[in-house]
C-alpha cells in the first residue's frame, strides 16, 4: 500500500504494552482514514456499554491518506472516543504537527485503551510507544505544559495535550495543542484525563511514501497556487474565520443572549475589522498556505481567535468588546475546555439568572463574573461550577429548564442561531456527534436560497454537504477551509488522493464510504444507548417556542411540523426508518451485515 502506512498502534496504558495492527487494503478502501477509521475501530473494539471515563473506553487518534503530504491543509487528525458528554460517538479535528509526526512514526492511527497508573506522557516513536512520568506537568495550563514538553522532546515533536479541564474530567474538555488548536468537543479531553495521559508526544522521523511522489509535489504546488489566487484570499489572511461575525450579524444568525436573538446593536467592536486593528500574529497549521490563526494580546498572553469562540463567548453572553471575549477564549485554551460548550453553559447560567432560577450566576455582559464562573467550571468548584461542568443537558435537567438549554443529543450548539434557518436546524439535529456545524454548514447556502422553506431540496443539499464535509474531509484528513472559504475545487482532492495512494477514487466511492460511516456511527449511538427515537434528532426547544424579537426576521421561529417533515425526508433519503434507525437493507447494501445483526438484537430492524 502507498499513501497509507497500513498500520495502527494499539497501546494499553494499564499494562504499558503495545501491539501493531496491520490492516489490509479492503479496510483502507472501505473506511479511507480519519473518522472512517475511528468509527470502525470504536465499533469493533469498544466493549458495549463501556463507561466513557473508565479504562474500557478507547481514545483513538487517526490521520488520513493525505495527512503529512504536501497540499492545502493536510496536517490534521481526528480524535475520537465514546463521549462522556453525550454517551454516544464523539470526535473532533485538530490541526498541527502531531498529525504529521503520527504518520512519520509509521502509523495511520493510535488507539489507547486502559489507564496509566499515574500521570504520564505517552511517547510514540517509529514502531512503538512508552509511558513517561508527568507528575511535574499535571496541573499545568496547556501553554506552559507545551513549553516544557518542547524543552524535553524538541521543537519539532508533535504534541497533543490536555489542560486542567481534562485532568478534572470535565466533559467539556478538549484535546489542545500549539497555543490555539483544539479538537474533540464531545469531551475527548476528559477521556484522555481519565487515562491519566497529560500529553501524547509523537517523535516521528520516518518517511511517508506516496505512490507518485513527483506527481504529488506537482499537483500540490498547483493547488497551493490556486488557493492563493482565489478572490477572497486577501480577506482570509486578514480576518480568517472572524470575517463571519459581520456576515452572521447581517443575516440574523449570530448567537445573542443564549440564542435568543440573531443581531447585535453594534457589531463593530467585535467583528473581523476589530480583529484587524488588534492583531499581532498570524500563523497556521503546518503545510497550509492559507493560515487562519489570528492572535491578539490580552493580559500579556496571545489569544488565538476564531469565529466560533468569539461569537459564543462574546455576543452570546452580551459581551460586545473583542478584548473581553478574547479573555474568555484564552482561558478556554489555557485550561483546555471547549470554547463553544463553555459559551453555551455560561449563556444558560446568565439566562437562568434572568429567569430567577440561579441568583449566583453572572448577569448578561458581566465579563469578570463569566471569567470567575468559567474557572469554577474547570475546577468543578462550588455547586454552580460543578453543575455547569457537566454540560448544559445535565444542568438543564437538574434545573428543569429544558426550554432554554441549547444542545442536541447532549452536545452544545455551535454559533449559528436557527430561529430562521430550518435547514441548519436539521444539520444540528442530524450531525453524527450532536449539535455541530462541522458536518454541514448549510446556513451559508440557506440564507441565499428559500431561507424559511421546509423542503426536500434542502434535505438533499444537507446530505450532499454531510458527504463532503463529514465524509471526504474527515476521511482524508484535510482541512476543509480552503474549499469552504476560498472556493478551492473538490477535484484537487481526488488528484492529490490519486498521487498519494495510486487509487483513482471517484466522488461516488467517497459518498458511499460517507454513507457507510454515517450508518455505522448511528449504529454506535443506538448500541450504546440501547434505544432510539426521532426525538434524539430534535433541535433545542427555544427555536420553536421563543421567536426572535429584533432585526429584520423578528417574529421568526421554527415550525415543528415543517421540521418533522424534513426529518422524515432525511431518513428516507438515507434509507433509515421513521425512528431514525438504519434499515437492514441499507446496512447490507453498505457492507455492514455484522452491524445489522448486532442492532437487530438491540432495537429490532425494519426491512
Ligand atoms: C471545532 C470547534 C471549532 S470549529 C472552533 S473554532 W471553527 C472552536 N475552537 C476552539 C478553540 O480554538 N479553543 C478551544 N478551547 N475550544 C474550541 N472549540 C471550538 O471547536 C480549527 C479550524 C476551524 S476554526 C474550523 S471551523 C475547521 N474545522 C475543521 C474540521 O472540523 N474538519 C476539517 N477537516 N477541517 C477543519 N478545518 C478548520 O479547522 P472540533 P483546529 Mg477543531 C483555539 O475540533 O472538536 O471539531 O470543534 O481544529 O486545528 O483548532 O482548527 O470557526
Ligand atoms: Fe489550519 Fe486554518 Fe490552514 Fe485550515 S486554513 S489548515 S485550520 S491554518
Amino acid at each position: 500500500m502507498r499513501g497509507w502506512q497500513g498500520r495502527a498502534l494499539v497501546f494499553d496504558a494499564s499494562r504499558s504494552s503495545s501491539k501493531v495492527w496491520e490492516y489490509g487494503g479492503e479496510f483502507a478502501l472501505s473506511y479511507i482514514g480519519g473518522r472512517g477509521f475511528t468509527a470502525r475501530i470504536l465499533w469493533d473494539l469498544l466493549p458495549q456499554g463501556a463507561d466513557p471515563l473508565g479504562p474500557d473506553n478507547l481514545l483513538v487518534f487517526a490521520a488520513g491518506p493525505l495527512t503529512g503530504f504536501p497540499g492545502p491543509g493536510p496536517s490534521k487528525l481526528v480524535v475520537a472516543a465514546k463521549s462522556p458528554l453525550t454517551g454516544g460517538y464523539g470526535d473532533g479535528n485538530v490541526g498541527g504537527l502531531a498529525a504529521v509526526r503520527l504518520r512519520e512514526c509509521g502509523f495511520d492511527a493510535l488507539v489507547v485503551r486502559g489507564a496509566a497508573p499515574k500521570p504520564s506522557v505517552l511517547v510514540v516513536e517509529d514502531g512503538g510507544a512508552r509511558l513517561e512520568p508527568a507528575e511535574d506537568l499535571w496541573g499545568l495550563d496547556a501553554y506552559e505544559c507545551e513549553r516544557r514538553l518542547r524543552e524535553r522532546y524538541g521543537k519539532g515533536a508533535g504534541v497533543l495535550l490536555i489542560g486542567p479541564a481534562g485532568e478534572n474530567l470535565v466533559p467539556l474538555a478538549t484535546v489542545v495543542c500549539e497555543g490555539g488548536r483544539s479538537g474533540g468537543r464531545p469531551g475527548i479531553g476528559a477521556v484522555m484525563g481519565s487515562k491519566r495521559i497529560k500529553a501524547v508526544v509523537f517523535l516521528g522521523g520516518g518517511e511517508l511514501k506516496a505512490a507518485d511522489p513527483k506527481g504529488l509535489r506537482r499537483v500540490a504546488a498547483e493547488a497551493y497556487r490556486e488557493v492563493s489566487r482565489r478572490p477572497s484570499y486577501g480577506l482570509w489572511l486578514r480576518q480568517g474565520t472572524m470575517a463571519a461575525v459581520r456576515w452572521a450579524e447581517e443575516n440574523s444568525v449570530l448567537p445573542v443572549m443564549n440564542f435568543s436573538e440573531g443581531v447585535l446593536e453594534d457589531v463593530s467592536r467585535i467583528d473581523g475589522h476589530a480583529l484587524e486593528r488588534l492583531k499581532v500574529r498570524l500563523r497556521g497549521c503546518p503545510l497550509c498556505n492559507s493560515p487562519c490563526g489570528n492572535s491578539i494580546e490580552v493580559d500579556g498572553k496571545l489569544a488565538e481567535l476564531d469565529y466560533e469562540g468569539v461569537a459564543m463567548l462574546g455576543p452570546n453572553l452580551l459581551i460586545e468588546d473583542l478584548r473581553d471575549a478574547a479573555r474568555l477564549s484564552l482561558l478556554a485554551d489555557l485550561y483546555g475546555i471547549d470554547s463553544i460548550g463553555l459559551g453555551v453553559v455560561l449563556g444558560f447560567a446568565m439566562e437562568a439568572r434572568e429567569r430567577g432560577l440561579l441568583s449566583e450566576a453572572p448577569e448578561w455582559g458581566d465579563v469578570r463574573g463569566a471569567l470567575e464562573l468559567a474557572e469554577d467550571i474547570v475546577y468543578r468548584r462550588g455547586e454552580l461550577g460543578e453543575l455547569l461542568s457537566r454540560g448544559v443537558a445535565y444542568a438543564s435537567l437538574k434545573l428543569k429548564a429544558d426550554e432554554f438549554a441549547m444542545h442536541v443529543k447532549g452536545l452544545e450548539v455551535t454559533a449559528y442561531d436557527c430561529h430562521a434557518a430550518p435547514g441548519m436546524a436539521l444539520a444540528y439535529g442530524t450531525s453524527p456527534i450532536g449539535a455541530h456545524h462541522k458536518d454541514a454548514w448549510i446556513i451559508s447556502w440557506e440564507v441565499n436560497n428559500d431561507r424559511l422553506g421546509y423542503t426536500r431540496a434542502k434535505v438533499r443539499k444537507l446530505i450532499e454537504q454531510q458527504r463532503i464535509r463529514g465524509g471526504l474531509f474527515e476521511f482524508l484528513v484535510a482541512c476543509r477551509l480552503p474549499w469552504v472559504e476560498l472556493g478551492l475545487s473538490l477535484d484537487w482532492y481526488l488528484k492529490l488522493l490519486k498521487a498519494a495512494t495510486g487509487v483513482s477514487f471517484t466522488f461516488e466511492q467517497l459518498w458511499e464510504a460517507a454513507d457507510r460511516v454515517y450508518a455505522l456511527i448511528r449504529a454506535f449511538w443506538i448500541r450504546e444507548r440501547g434505544e432510539w427515537s426521532r426525538l434524539m434528532d430534535w433541535p433545542p426547544r427555544k427555536w420553536f417556542e421563543k421567536p426572535l424579537t429584533r432585526g429584520l426576521l423578528r417574529g421568526a421561529k421554527l415550525d415543528p411540523d415543517g421540521y418533522s417533515a424534513m426529518l422524515s425526508w432525511y431518513y428516507e433519503e438515507r434509507g433509515w426508518d421513521e425512528r431514525g434507525v438504519p434499515r437492514r437493507s441499507t446496512l447490507e447494501k453498505l457492507g455492514l451485515e455484522d452491524v445489522a445483526s448486532t442492532l437487530e438484537g438491540v432495537v429490532g430492524l425494519s426491512p
